[in-house]
């Protein structure tokens, strides 16, 4: 199974996904700009719509969308979900969430100018601010960290670093996954990667 990552981008969701699920599988560099591979190949050979995170899996199907790849980890790592009947909904629920509500605002964010992006800027720390509560309790759905918090943990983690106002629950639930071993160990191999080939 390979990863198909830039580093710090979505798909580092992906990746702490299934570092935490003990599954086994390579990554694979692409440049997002160039979607050059390490080989010298053309990412869109692998995923047409040339973004990541894409799964190639054993059997050499593509999965690409985080909420797909991130379902599918979580359906062979259930400690990864909420538990009982309606679990699966919920976990597709705020995937859903993180994807239409906030992950797609960032493009738009970066695609305007200084003052249309600050209304883009509020309309995402509006968003984060619908889940503060339960981030300040614990995790995104309960109390064990699971593939939501991975991907919203990216999320936050970009706001963050873009200096947007998540306030304190925010720093502290960025700060409190960060240091979890499966995280620590994706931000290194993602910067110990060598870069895509000519
Ligand atoms: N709908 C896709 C969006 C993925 C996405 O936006 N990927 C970005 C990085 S976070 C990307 O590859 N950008 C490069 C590009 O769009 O060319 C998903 O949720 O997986």
């Amino acid at each position: 199974m390979k990863l198909f990552f830039a580093p710090g981008f979505s798909s580092l969701a992906d990746h702490i996904a299934l570092l935490e699920a003990g599954v086994s599988f390579e990554i694979a560099k692409v440049d997002p700009e160039s979607k050059r591979l390490a080989d010298g190949g053309d990412y869109r050979d692998v995923n047409p719509k040339g973004q990541v995170p894409a799964l190639m899996l054993d059997d050499g199907q593509v999965l690409t969308e985080n909420v797909a790849i991130l379902a599918w980890v979580a359906d062979r790592a259930p400690d990864l979900a909420p538990p009982g009947e309606l679990g699966r909904y919920r976990l597709l629920e705020m995937l859903a969430f993180i994807a239409s509500e906030i992950h797609k605002r960032f493009p738009i964010y970066f695609s305007l100018s200084e003052e249309a992006a600050e209304t883009v800027a509020r309309d995402i720390v509006e968003r984060f601010d619908l889940v503060a509560p339960r981030v300040e309790r614990g995790y995104l759905l309960g109390d064990a960290f699971g593939v939501a918090d991975a991907y919203l943990f990216v999320m936050a983690r970009g706001a963050l670093q873009l200096d947007f106002p998540l306030g304190a629950p925010f720093e502290n639930y960025v700060a409190r996954i960060e240091a979890r071993p499966a995280v620590r160990a994706a931000l290194s191999r993602e910067a110990a990667e060598p870069p895509p080939g000519p």
